[in-house]
């Protein structure tokens, strides 16, 4: 493979990119007239222009993107997370068009898209799920009494949805028939596919997932898993490796059911198994993503392992270089996600220019970014800044650095969530572990982002302050701590006055 098309933007198409040029392998950017100046153009061997800023007229036309490979003569292309990168057709196209699809095969694109005949492949190799209906509801009495032998609450999934959308809770058997057709003609005018299905509804899990590595002659492994529960809304926020609640039994157990969910589609190249796991450490197979994650950083900052280099070995043919044995956890990795989005105000996009944009460096820090200082964030996409990720020899020390790297990260022009990211990292619940997938709905409010003095180190702020403005005359700026992410946290809090 001598050069590979990046059908994506922003950090991924820079990540995968870097990987491509330590191989040898010349890189071709693709991008629409709203990031002709982003750094992913630069980078690139070459560089072509696909359409407009929406992605329904850049990013998302695969037949663009094939025509530029044939002029170019590209023979892999890389789609990255999201866009095209789920897309099966696309898939069987690129194949067709004689490319090598870095992913995949659209078959098992096909098995895992679809969250019933996932199930159904994982049946085969005794997977652990939650119990349920096996197929889609047909008959809405038979489904009641499903429901009923489960146990309410239950919860109705569209077979076509997967990360959350689609997903209904029902409380009451009473309410079970209307949920149940509001759930149907929901998925129906969202995914054009009314199938629905019924699980027990497992509350307060946490959200596990293990990465797994497969070649085109038969191996597969997995790579350990990645910590998820804290997120926002099906919106990933922090994500980490290892967890600190498997054991290694679990882990194994876990591991050999996602290589075995893997081998259930024939899959080829890295994807990504998710469980739920109880608070009983029971665990539960729940979808496949056949792409690379957004999060897969923290799994390479743990293992060692470049997945973006195996996912192109792959593709060439190669077998793995590596078997189950010779992997093994070193230290911990933590990941954040910036995004340009306001925490105080219901974590609304914040769309602008960052005027300010200095990352932090050191030991232990990878930043994963795709803008530069003085860039527009365009409103066409997602707001992801960037992702940054810290290492440590133990959960501990990847907690304080992540602590100090938010600190040292200094973003002005837009709102971002490091602040947020902030409060995480210095939560008890956090800290001791202790959390799941309800983590932010139980302990974020808006005010929690203000540092709030008990009443003695109000009397000491109170003092400091008058003592200060008698020294200097000046007013003291109260700083709510937030609005800049500037110096460090604490020194930052300097006076806040409640009320
Ligand atoms: C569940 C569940 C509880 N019980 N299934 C949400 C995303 C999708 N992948 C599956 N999801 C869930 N499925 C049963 N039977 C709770 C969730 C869930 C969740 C899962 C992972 C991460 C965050 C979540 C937030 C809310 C609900």
């Amino acid at each position: 493979m001598n050069k590979i098309l990046i059908a994506n933007r922003g950090e991924i198409a820079l990540r995968v990119m870097r990987s491509c040029r330590e191989m040898g392998i010349k890189t071709v950017a693709v991008y629409s007239e709203a990031d002709r100046h982003s750094p992913h153009v630069k980078y690139a061997d070459e560089a072509v222009c696909i359409g407009p800023p929406p992605s329904s007229q850049s990013y998302l036309i695969g037949d663009k993107i094939i025509e530029v490979c044939k002029m170019l003569g590209v023979d892999g292309i890389h789609p990255g997370y999201g866009f095209l990168s789920e897309n099966a057709s696309f898939a069987a196209k690129v194949k067709e068009a004689g490319i090598a699809f870095i992913g995949p095969s659209p078959e098992s694109m096909d098995i895992m898209g679809d969250k019933l005949s996932a199930k159904a492949a994982a049946k085969k190799y005794n997977i652990p799920m939650v119990p349920g209906t096996e197929g889609a509801i047909d008959d809405i009495e038979t489904a009641k009494n499903t429901a009923i032998e489960v146990g309410f609450p239950i919860l109705v999934k569209a077979s076509a949805g997967g990360g959350g959308k689609g997903m209904r809770i029902v409380e009451r058997v009473e309410d079970f028939e209307e949920q149940m057709k509001l759930a149907v003609s929901e998925a129906t005018s969202a995914f054009g596919n009314g199938a629905v299905f019924i699980e027990r509804y497992v509350a307060g899990p946490r959200h596990i997932e293990i990465q797994v590595l497969g070649d085109t002659h038969g191996n597969i492994v997995y790579l350990f898993e990645r910590e998820c529960s804290v997120q926002r809304r099906h919106q990933k926020v922090v994500e980490e490796a290892p967890s600190c609640v498997l054991t290694p039994e679990i882990r194994k157990a876990m591991g050999e059911c996602a290589v075995n969910v893997a081998r259930a589609c024939d899959y080829v190249g890295a994807g990504t198994v998710e469980f739920l796991l109880d608070e009983n450490k029971n665990f539960y197979f729940l979808e496949m993503n056949t792409r690379l994650q957004v999060e897969h950083p923290v799994t390479e900052q743990i293992t060692g392992i470049d997945l973006v280099k195996e996912q192109i070995k792959v593709a060439r043919g190669e077998k793995l270089s590596f078997k189950q044995e010779d992997l093994q956890i070193k230290g911990h990795s933590i990941e954040v996600r910036v995004y340009a989005e306001d925490p105080l105000n219901n974590f609304l996009p914040d769309i602008g220019t960052l005027h300010t944009y200095k990352t932090p460096q050191g030991l232990g820090i990878r930043v994963d970014d795709g803008f530069e200082e003085g860039m527009q964030i365009p409103i066409y996409y997602d707001p992801m800044i960037a992702k940054l990720i810290t290492f440590g020899k133990d959960r501990e020390e990847a907690r304080l650095r992540m602590i100090r790297a938010i600190n040292d990260y200094h973003i002005s022009g837009v709102e971002t969530t490091l602040p947020f990211c902030n409060f995480v990292m210095q939560h008890e619940a956090f800290i001791s572990g202790n959390f799941d997938t309800h983590f932010v709905k139980h302990y974020f409010k808006p005010d929690s982002l203000q540092p709030v003095l008990n009443e003695e180190e109000l009397e000491l702020a109170a003092l400091a302050a008058s003592i200060a403005l008698a020294e200097t005359k000046k007013e003291i700026p109260l700083t709510d701590g937030l609005s800049q992410n500037t110096g460090n946290w604490k020194a930052n809090r300097k006076i806040f006055l409640k009320g």
